[in-house]
Parts: C-alpha cells; structure tokens; sequence
C-alpha cells in the first residue's frame, strides 16, 4: 500500500517530505534537491528503486513495495572527524526505530548493518554532497524470501516475526530517532554517541571477527571503537588494527 503522504507530512510537522513511485536511487534524488538548496531534514523516498545501491557501488535489492528506501539530507556543521560518527548516529536511530514500530530486538554490526537474529534487515549509506550529508536508509519489512545469494544474510521484519509493520509508523519513528542522534551529536559530540553505539551493538567489544577489505582479509577479536567511530581488533599476535572501512562478519 502507498504510504500516507498527508498523514506523515502532520505527523512530521510539515518536514519537507518527497515520496516518488520509482527512482533509480533516492540518494541521487536527495542529491539533486541538495544542490537546490532543500532545507536540512528534508525526506526523499521510493516505493520502488532500479538501482539502489550501497557502499563502494555494491547493489542493494529493493524490491518494489516491501521495504522502506529513503534518503535524509543533513545540513550540519560538524568538525571532519566527527563525519564518521553520523553513520553510527543513523544506524542507531534506524535500530530505535525498527524496535519501537516493530517490537523487535535488532543488532548493530559495525559501521552500518541493523540486524535481526544475525542477518541484515536494514542497511546505511551516508554521502556528502557539496555541503550537505545525505544518509540513506534501506529497511526490509515485508519481504516473504530473497534471492539465493542474499537468503543466507539477509532478512526482513516480517521473516524475523514482525507481522503488519505500519511503514508509516516506521518511518515516523525512525526519523524522530535520527533527529535525537543528530542533536545530540551536535551538541555534545560524539563520546555518547558511541557510548550508545557500543551498549547497542554485540560487534563492537569481545566479537571474533573478519573484515574483508579491498586487498586483505583481518582476523580477530573486536576492542571497543576510536573516538572517530573507528573500529579496533586485536589480531592473534596482539597487534590491534584500526578499521577504517570494511566488511565486518562473524568469524
Ligand atoms: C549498505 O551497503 O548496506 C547500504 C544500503 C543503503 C540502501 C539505501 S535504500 C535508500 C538509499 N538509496 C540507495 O540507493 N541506497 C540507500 P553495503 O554495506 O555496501 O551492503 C551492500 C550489501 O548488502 C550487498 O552487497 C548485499 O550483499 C547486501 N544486500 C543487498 N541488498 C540487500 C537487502 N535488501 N537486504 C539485506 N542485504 C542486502
């Protein structure tokens, strides 16, 4: 079903909000309205993607209808260093959401995955455009099965035992959340943003792990997070490595 598009503009007090039947990327979409000048908040969302996409240009299924796929673009004054803490700020604000319209208990693997009993049921991108942010969303809620190659890692609130998720509500809640994380890495940093991150994540201390990158693999036990938002792991030898970007999986 369509979302609502009146309710939501009250219920989100008239944020500008943009919902198109299909787009190739609502991270394109957001774009463009960010270098027209769009307020900051301002919401772009699809029912349907042709080429939604995540990190490094890697596709993410969007099938039509069963997911929420929207893009927030940020206006934000924040220092360099703390950019990388907005994708943790997101990630927590999609988990708080999908629990308060879900009842769900979800995970966080570090930098970007909310997962629902281990396999991924939402996925983040943030992108700088000029001087804006746009953070991407992509949330599967009623998704009945997935393709062979994503059955094993992939999920959706419905496959994870959340029946008649409202994605009105969903949104509502996800956003509400995002705003909360937001301010309050404007205002107070990131040290209680990554506190958050930590208490609501199984990855970040203690986790036997692999990180894929481009050109290595690194094996070890996950050690709490830099104060950028970076990720450590102490390799068998001792060594602790800082992740700056990767893949990170059980290992
Ligand atoms: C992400 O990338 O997880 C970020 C996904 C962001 C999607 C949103 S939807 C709205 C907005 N518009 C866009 O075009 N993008 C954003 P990454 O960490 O690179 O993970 C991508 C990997 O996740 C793929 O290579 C697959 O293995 C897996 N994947 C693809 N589609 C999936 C899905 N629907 N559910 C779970 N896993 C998926």
């Amino acid at each position: 079903m369509p979302l609502d598009l009146d309710s939501l503009s009250i219920r989100l007090s008239h944020r500008p909000i943009v919902w198109v039947e299909e787009t190739d990327s609502t991270m394109h979409d957001a774009a463009h309205l960010a270098s027209m000048g769009c307020a900051s908040g301002t919401v772009v969302g699809a029912n349907a993607q042709t080429a939604g996409h995540g990190r490094l240009g890697r596709k993410w299924l969007s099938v039509p209808g069963a997911g929420l796929y929207f893009s927030v673009v940020l206006r934000l004054s924040l220092p360099s260093e703390h950019l990388p803490v907005v994708t943790l700020a997101t990630g927590l604000a999609a988990a708080e959401g999908i629990t308060a319209a879900s009842g769900l208990a979800v995970d966080l693997r570090w930098p970007n995955d909310v997962l629902a009993g281990g396999r991924k049921v939402c996925g983040i991108l943030i992108e700088q455009h000029q001087s804006a942010l746009i953070c991407g969303i992509g949330i599967n809620v009623d998704h009945a099965e997935f393709p062979p190659e994503l059955e094993p890692i992939a999920t959706s609130l419905f496959l994870a035992g959340a029946r008649s998720v409202n994605k009105e509500d969903l949104l509502v809640a996800v956003l509400e959340s995002l705003d909360r994380h937001i301010v309050l890495l404007a205002e107070k940093g990131p040290e209680p943003v990554l506190a958050l991150f930590a208490q609501a994540s199984s990855y970040v201390s203690g986790r036997s792990v692999v990180v894929d990158q481009e050109d290595a693999q690194i094996r070890g036990i996950t050690d709490g997070l830099d104060p950028s938002g970076f990720l450590w792991v102490r390799q068998q030898d001792g060594v602790r490595k800082l992740i700056l970007a990767g893949g990170v999986r059980p290992g």
